[in-house]
């Protein structure tokens, strides 16, 4: 059975899954994919379904009733992933702004001895953002330094969405405390890990913006991390992180 799997959650994603899926199935040594879809309307997890048997056990669908957030959805993966001893699992979106070919990456540097590794795209301050709007770069690249300010997390991508956990930290973090449901839910998942004491390590990725489709952020989900993060500093400051 592989050790290593990835988590892609699926909304609307119509016009990238079959690529992604096919793409991720290249890769050696083989990673599974887990695709947790929330009942898209657009027929993403019907895609799926016709690509597996042609995958068999290496690609896998958990489908959903309805859109719920990026953050439950992985937070349904990783029990997934752990009630089958998967030891290396990632988190990966699925409109190429990670490129699927810096996975393996992150999984060396896990077995290499880091217990968690992100995908960075502000290691050293360098911003390495493709055709992002200059707002969305800003937006980001300050809500780093903002959640690095209030609550010590260090790590120069607090919001990133492309990272590979050892599964001893998604069992020890207290993934069911969690509540947020976007960026909020990145930022709590790396402040865990750091606050637990594991070692939380960045490697450089460029990022560039999707293509195909459309985002799904929405201003609920910047408000939801602006104070999200505060909530976060109280909770560790009043011992009731974990
Ligand atoms: N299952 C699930 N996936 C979601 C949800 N919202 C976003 N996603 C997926 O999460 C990933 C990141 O979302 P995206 O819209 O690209 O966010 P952006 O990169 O911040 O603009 C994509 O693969 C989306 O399809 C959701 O509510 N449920
Ligand atoms: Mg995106």
């Amino acid at each position: 059975m592989n050790t290593r799997i990835v988590i892609i959650p699926t909304y609307n994603e119509i016009e990238n899954i079959e690529a992604m899926v096919r793409k991720v199935m290249s890769l050696q040594p083989a990673i599974d994919l887990l695709v947790v879809d929330d009942n898209s309307p657009d027929g993403t997890a019907a895609l799926v379904k016709k690509l597996q048997p042609e995958y068999g056990e290496q690609l896998h669908l958990m489908e959903r009733a309805g859109k719920n957030g990026l953050g439950t959805a992985y937070i349904a993966g990783f029990h997934w992933c752990l009630e089958r001893n998967y030891e290396y699992i990632c988190e990966m979106d699925c409109d190429f702004s990670h490129n699927p070919d810096d996975l393996p990456r992150l999984i060396a540097n896990c077995e290499k001895g880091a217990d968690a590794t992100i995908g960075s795209r502000y290691v050293g301050g360098v911003v390495n953002v493709v055709n992002w709007p200059m707002g969305r770069v800003l937006l980001s690249y300050y809500a780093s330094k903002y959640v690095r300010i209030i609550t010590g997390l260090k790590a120069s991508d607090a919001t990133a969405g492309f990272i590979c956990y050892h599964r001893k930290v998604l069992e020890n973090v207290g993934i069911d405390r969690i509540h947020f449901k976007g960026y909020a839910f990145q930022i709590e998942m790396k402040f865990r890990t750091f606050r637990k004491g594991y070692k939380l390590e960045e490697i450089p990725i460029i990022f560039t913006d999707r293509t195909l489709g459309t985002s799904k952020m929405s201003t609920s989900i910047i408000r939801e991390a602006l104070f999200g993060v505060i909530e976060l500093r109280l909770k560790w400051m009043f011992g009731k992180l974990f």
